[in-house]
């Protein structure tokens, strides 16, 4: 039985990933910051297999490195490395950005990847064997108005899954990214700072991508034969054509 570690999946794309791999036969380790969220869907996805919990701000790398150090024998050797953490804050042009938005996007979208991988590697190398995927963005392949410093962070990941991929070539370990457009989580209610309104908004006049459309393609990769690696790929909702298109009714 494979053991998949995911962050973030307390909601959203993550969740639904954790109950797509948990129908799949993967054991889970469920990482988060909000440990209720985590028990639940724990308690949801056990009867399954094997689950735990980690509970960790993936800001802090100190707590990172800890969480990851904890894993108990049975599940301490991770096949897969969902790096899904992540997360808009605001949409304001670049003069008007807030610095504490620009540290939030840049400390988890980026270094908090960067420091849960790194943590995780030395097992893969060691075994040489794994499979890691970055959830990045259409974000992270143009630019939108106001999406400045977000975009920044997700082109940053989408250097990061060509850079990983480079260098872990020939030590066993897949690299791959998924870029999702635009999906009904509570991705613009974050990005907005708990106006539902305006993040409902988002998703009016049409058909949004569900965070299960993600975590089923997410599971196709991580599922596919060894010499199989789908190393980037982009989905959007039949109504988005790019990060400005959208045919709203
Ligand atoms: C989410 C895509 O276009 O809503 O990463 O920013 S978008």
């Amino acid at each position: 039985m494979k053991t998949a570690l995911i962050t973030g999946a307390s909601s959203g794309i993550g969740r639904a990933t954790a109950i797509a791999l948990a129908k799949a036969g993967f054991s889970l380790i469920l990482c988060g910051r909000r440990q209720e969220r985590l028990d639940e869907l724990k308690n949801k996805l056990s009867t399954l297999g094997r689950m735990h919990t980690l509970n960790f701000d993936i800001r802090d790398k100190e707590a990172v490195f800890k969480a990851i150090d904890s894993l108990p024998s049975d599940i301490k050797a991770i096949d897969v490395l969902i790096n899904n953490a992540g997360n808009a804050h605001g949409l304001d042009p670049i003069e008007k950005g807030s610095l504490e938005d620009w540290d939030a996007m840049l400390d988890i979208n980026v270094k908090g990847l960067l420091y849960v991988s790194k943590a995780i590697l030395p097992g893969m190398l060691h075994r040489e064997s794994g499979h890691i995927i970055n959830v990045g963005s259409t974000a992270g392949k143009e630019v939108y108005p106001n999406g400045n410093v977000y975009c920044a962070s997700k082109h940053a990941v989408d250097a990061l899954n060509q850079a990983m991929r480079i260098d872990l070539n020939g030590k066993g370990i897949r690299v791959g990214a998924i870029n999702p457009g635009m999906v009904e989580t509570e991705f613009s209610k974050v990005r907005f700072k708990d106006d539902v309104e305006r993040a409902e908004k988002v998703y009016q006049g049409f058909q949004p991508l569900k965070p299960e459309d993600v975590a089923d393609i997410i599971t196709f990769m991580v599922t596919r034969p060894y010499h199989v690696n789908i190393a980037d790929l982009t989905v959007m909702c039949t109504a988005q054509a790019s990060s400005t298109i959208v045919n709203k009714a």
